[in-house]
């Protein structure tokens, strides 16, 4: 790529030149950036070419990851770590006066998705490129990513993220590549001289989907797989005739903004479905502009359509993309002429999908009226596979209405798309073993008993090359000099840290790093919000989406027990400790946004209280996102996973604290039990209702919150609190709802029956922490069982099970 560091720097200085008329001392850090982002997008451009002529060539069978969300962070430190150039290019512009750190900065944080499911999309294309697959990620190129938040009177605001007011320098526009996308109108049908029916698709409105493309960098290999994103725009012809008819060009405008609109808006919710219109026609869109593009490039293969399976894979992230299974029978069929047997049994070997959570609220469901006007011929084809399983169910289940019902894609005026995607694709895979298991025993029980061999575990996982050895290098240089650097490619290789866990020196180099990453956190937090946080405090950290199930109130709530003990006893000895959140709560969900003013609140009470200041703090971080989580994972020593038992998935969080030495605080939900079985009861504190007590509690109904309240002093302490005159009230109504929500309508997540094994698990954690050798030692061990975690991991188990591909050596 550059020879030295001295090639690199004239490169840089000529591109500077070259490109934006600046010298070094001329630009700003902005156009700095920029040319430094143009000429290592010039480099990878050579990869890029090379990858795509070596798929093409050999017929290479590609995976195309259809995902509504793909939160990518910054890329320009990933791509130079990948790259190989990450320290050359440092120290080239430290030579020149400039810090790498600082140009980051400029890059927008692309934030086009919501949590965990988007960043699971994001590192997934890291690992793909990285072990030499042939995968790519389709998505949509959202104009306004996820909401910029900020924290006013204590309160979350939401301010618009336009991510792309900055140039987003690594986007190529493809225009030459764009797909007409159809909505509305009407379908009719003839029938010819055989027989056989034609469908013809009229009255519709067409729409430009017009692809941008982002390079992929893989680690250290030639490899540049491509993350596909969609823009709406409407058609030139669409364009003319509009503005002719109407004569009027104000009406072109309103109609050209209706039609981008599509593209305009990731929405903002991962948990519960806003049945909205417009995010239909958001999934239509992603789903139609890539199968269409996907079907293309598979023709200029000149292959029969038999082996279209043989050379494609699509994968559904979640069901928001379903309709890549009527839109793939559409294409063959209407299109490409084949008949309904053929059509269906090429989509159902192409297709595979993955369920990301089993909360009732976020399984996605169309109105039928919805969908037949909105798309009016894949809801004709929808309408035919349900009655073609529902009557292949009917033979295998005679007279067994109710089965049939339970299981059918279309009931009780809606379209349901976790059934669609069940019987539409070869492969469903849960994302931890926990989650894998409560779909196959319970929430997909009779899909499991009609389908078993089509489900799967594939527990998530991280890319250790951003969590790890981009986010913490100096944790990376100290595990190289320990073991070599083989872990790198081979993240499993980090259990042999284990040889070193009786050598007292590496255990104190372990916690040198940690502190230095504390006290660099720290004065970030200085900077950034102005509040002073003690780096020999403890630092505890609740980072992710707010939702009820996720239990931040529980958090929330045990640091006002804490403070009340301190209150009573100013004597009491506790360790010092530094609470940290951070969370964005969806915009229309108001109990989360109580739980962030609530938590606000906590921090104002405590962090100006004289006497308590010192031993615990609280800093709600505000407008979370992948940068900052790059910033605190690497400084934290608690990870807290403290979810309801059931209910999430699989967390990937959890995942990233563990590989950067921090201790899980958790209940034993979704992955965390799979980090429990690997570092054994000392090197995690668990505690809390395990699934199978939670799901006794549903069956028999028994749990009562104010039991809870009027046999524990301490809850009754904190839930009057709530509503009467306190420090945390100040004497209003604010957190009614949060009390009527546990004590009123039976605590949902069972916050107050967990709270005393919290408690008791908080205090754990306080006294194992004051033994410092001992502390890190559980921390080296979390470490080196953190490699099974590896994205790498994950994407070998699902190339090897789901889409049967294998490596693909790019050629210099
Ligand atoms: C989330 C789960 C997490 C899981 C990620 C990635 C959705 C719908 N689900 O537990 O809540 O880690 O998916 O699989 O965002």
């Amino acid at each position: 790529m550059f020879s030295d560091k001295e090639e690199f720097k004239s490169e840089f200085k000529a591109q500077l030149e070259s490109k934006f008329g600046k010298t070094i001392d001329t630009a700003s850090e902005f156009d700095t950036y920029r040319s430094l982002g143009a000429l290592i997008r010039e480099k990878i451009n050579k990869d890029w070419l090379k990858t795509n002529r070596e798929y093409k060539t050999n017929k290479t069978k590609q995976v195309y990851y259809f995902s509504m969300e793909f939160l990518m962070g910054r890329l320009l430190g990933n791509n130079l770590l990948n790259l190989d150039v990450l320290s050359l290019v440092e120290e080239g512009l430290a030579d020149l006066g400039l810090s790498l750190s600082e140009l980051e900065k400029k890059e927008s944080d692309a934030g086009l998705g919501n949590g965990g499911l988007g960043r699971l999309a994001a590192c997934f294309l890291d690992s793909l490129a990285s072990l030499e697959l042939a995968g790519h990620g389709y998505g949509l190129r959202y104009r306004y990513g996820m909401f910029d938040q900020h924290i006013i009177d204590g309160k979350q605001v939401e301010f618009p993220d336009y991510w792309l007011s900055k140039e987003f320098i690594w986007e190529v526009r493809r225009p030459e590549d764009a797909i007409e996308v159809r909505f509305g109108g009407n379908v009719s049908s003839t029938r010819d001289k055989d027989g056989k029916l034609h469908f013809k698709y009229e009255n519709y409105e067409p729409i430009q989907a017009v692809p941008y493309d982002v390079p992929v960098v893989g680690y250290h290999n030639d490899t540049v797989n491509t993350l596909r994103l969609w823009s709406a725009e409407p058609t030139v012809e669409d364009t003319m005739t509009k503005a002719e008819r109407q004569g009027v060009f104000g009406h072109f405008l309103d109609h050209k903004r209706s039609l981008e609109s599509i593209s305009d808006f990731l929405y903002p919710d991962d948990s519960t479905e806003e049945g909205k219109s417009l995010r239909l026609k958001q999934e239509y869109f992603l789903v139609s502009s890539g199968v269409q593009s996907v079907v293309r490039s598979f023709e200029r293969l000149g292959l029969p359509w038999s082996s279209f399976p043989d050379k494609v894979a699509l994968h559904i992230n979640d069901t928001h993309p379903a309709l890549v299974i009527p839109e793939l029978m559409r294409i063959l069929m209407d299109e490409k002429g084949i008949g309904w047997e053929e059509a269906w049994e090429i989509t159902q070997s192409s297709v595979s999908y993955t369920n990301h959570t089993t909360l009732s609220e976020a399984l996605e469901s169309w109105p039928v009226g919805l969908v037949r006007t909105l798309l009016p011929r894949i809801f004709m084809i929808i309408d035919e596979i349900n009655e073609r399983f529902c009557q292949g169910l009917w033979k295998t289940y005679p007279g067994e209405f109710d089965r049939i019902a339970d299981l059918a894609i279309v009931a009780d005026g809606q379209v349901k798309m976790a059934h669609l995607s069940i019987v539409g694709s070869h492969s469903i895979n849960g994302v931890a073993k926990l989650h894998t298991d409560i779909l196959k025993e319970r929430e997909m029980k009779r899909f499991y008993n009609t389908f078993p061999e089509r489900f799967n575990n594939k527990t998530n996982g991280i890319t250790h090359r951003r969590w790890l050895m981009h986010a913490n290098s100096p944790l990376t240089s100290v595990i190289t000099e320990a073991i070599g650097g083989e872990w790198m490619k081979e993240p499993k290789q980090l259990t042999r840290l284990l040889d070193h866990k009786d050598d007292l020196a590496f255990l104190d180099q372990l916690h040198e790093i940690k502190q230095q990453n504390k006290m660099d956190f720290a004065k970030w937090v200085k900077n950034t919000q102005g509040i002073t946080v003690d780096p020999n405090s403890i630092f505890d950290v609740h980072i992710k989406r707010l939702h009820g199930y996720k239990r931040q109130l529980l958090n929330a709530l045990h640091i006002m027990h804490l403070y009340n003990e301190l209150k009573s006893d100013p004597t009491l000895d506790i360790v010092p400790r530094t609470f940290f959140f951070g969370a964005k709560a969806a915009p229309s969900y108001h109990f989360a946004k109580k739980v962030i003013q609530l938590i606000n609140r906590i921090a104002s009470v405590v962090n100006n209280d004289p006497d308590v200041k010192d031993y615990i703090k609280v800093v709600f971080l505000p407008n979370y996102s992948v940068s900052i989580a790059e910033k605190i994972i690497p400084a934290s020593n608690v990870s807290e996973q403290i979810s309801m038992a059931t209910k999430e998935a699989s967390g990937t969080g959890n995942m990233k604290f563990m590989m950067n030495g921090a201790l899980t605080l958790g209940t034993m939900d979704g992955a965390n039990v799979e980090i429990h079985d690997l570092v054994g009861d000392d090197n995690i504190y668990i505690f809390g209702l395990t699934s199978d007590e939670v799901w006794d509690y549903y069956r028999n109904g028994s749990y009562s919150s104010r039991t809870v309240y009027e046999n524990d002093e301490r809850v009754r302490h904190i839930m009057d609190e709530l509503i009467h005159y306190s420090p945390f009230s100040k004497g209003e109504t604010d957190f009614q709802e949060i009390y009527d929500a546990l004590l009123t309508y039976n605590d949902e997540y069972f916050v107050l029956k967990d709270f005393a094994s919290y408690v008791l698990a908080q205090k754990k954690v306080s006294q194992d922490y004051q033994r410092k050798r001992q502390w890190n030692l559980k921390s080296l061990v979390n470490i080196s069982q953190s490699g099974v975690f590896s994205s790498d991991r994950t994407i070998q188990e699902y190339a090897r099970d789901i889409w049967d591909i294998q490596r693909v050596k790019t050629l210099k």
